[in-house]
């Protein structure tokens, strides 16, 4: 469906079976999967800044989560304690990415170039009860504007729970490279001086010593849970204003960040990445994991991110 653009007014938010569109006038467009509220696609002045591996369906029918874009991992992140019955029958990060969000178009619209945003939710289902037993609810509102894309999650428990609400949340943001740099030329600043935990070497406790941290592990593998980082981060490449880029992360909320890549050999093992698709992103993951939240019947938590883009 074309849609004729007149400056200044809000384009509509176009609304397809598993995919929801918004657009902020010829600047920015950004499209959302109904499967797990997935933002699949952020463009900004018509280049593209985040990745999804073209083998990976958006279709609601497939429960596969999406390989890119800013996947929601919740209400764990990583495998499930097998020792711990509330959790021991989810999979890996959770079932939030994989099920199927509804759009609240009511409380979704454009302001034109001011700003366009869409709203989210997901509550429990007979199948999501079936590995959950805690009741829940969980709105998403992903937000252009011209300074770039705005992402929120609020977690609500019923005050008719009758239990606490234990839950980690992760956003799991495939950033995507121009296709001249390579995750080795990546770098994230500030981590000097934080504690993280090093998944490659499972699970050891380290200090980062430098100052900017490049994605260059053993065969170019990186994944790392860094404790208690900076509420601003940066991930770039090249020099500022000679062709280099990147993106600003603000967090709020979210004390942790991870910082991954698979390598090119991982990344080959990995059904649903393209090829060469390890070589297209690097992960900057905002999330509160280290340390649980727990919400009595009737509180609400929100962990959000805006994210400008160079
Ligand atoms: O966030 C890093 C990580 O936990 C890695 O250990 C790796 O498993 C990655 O997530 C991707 O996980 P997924 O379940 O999406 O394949």
């Amino acid at each position: 469906m074309t849609v004729d653009y007149h400056l200044g007014e809000p384009l509509p938010i176009q609304v397809n079976q598993d995919t929801i569109h918004l657009s902020l006038g010829q600047f920015s467009t950004c499209s959302i999967a109904l499967k797990g509220a997935t933002v699949y696609s952020y463009t900004q002045n018509t280049i593209e800044r985040l990745f999804t591996s073209s083998l990976s369906s958006l279709s609601t029918s497939d429960p596969t989560p999406i390989r890119g874009g800013v996947p929601l991992c919740w209400p764990i992140f990583g495998p499930p304690n097998k020792d711990n019955e509330l959790y021991n029958k989810l999979k890996q990060h959770g079932f939030a990415r994989s099920s199927t969000w509804q759009f609240v178009k009511e409380e979704s619209e454009c302001q034109g170039e001011n700003g366009c945003h869409a709203v989210f939710k997901l509550e429990p289902t007979p199948s999501i009860t079936s590995l959950f037993p805690l009741p829940f609810s969980l709105k998403y509102l992903v937000s252009l504007s011209p300074s770039g894309l705005s992402l929120s999650l609020t977690v609500s428990s019923p005050s008719s729970a009758i239990a606490p609400l234990p839950f980690q949340a992760l956003l799991h943001s495939y950033f995507r490279l121009p296709d001249s740099i390579n995750p080795t030329l990546v770098k994230v600043t500030p981590l000097e001086n934080l504690r993280y935990t090093d998944k490659i070497l499972g699970g050891a406790e380290e200090t980062e010593r430098r100052k900017e941290v490049m994605v260059d592990g053993p065969g170019g593998e990186v994944d790392r849970v860094y404790l208690r980082a900076s509420d601003r981060l940066k991930l770039s490449w090249g020099e500022e204003g000679a062709g280099g880029g990147g993106v600003e992360m603000k967090k709020k909320n979210l004390c942790d960040v991870v910082l991954w890549n698979p390598g090119p050999e991982k990344g080959k093992g990995m059904k649903d990445l393209e090829e060469g698709g390890a070589a297209r992103f690097v992960c900057l993951e905002p999330g509160q994991t280290s340390q649980w939240v727990s919400l009595e019947p009737g509180e609400e938590w929100t962990g959000s991110i805006d994210l400008s883009f160079t």
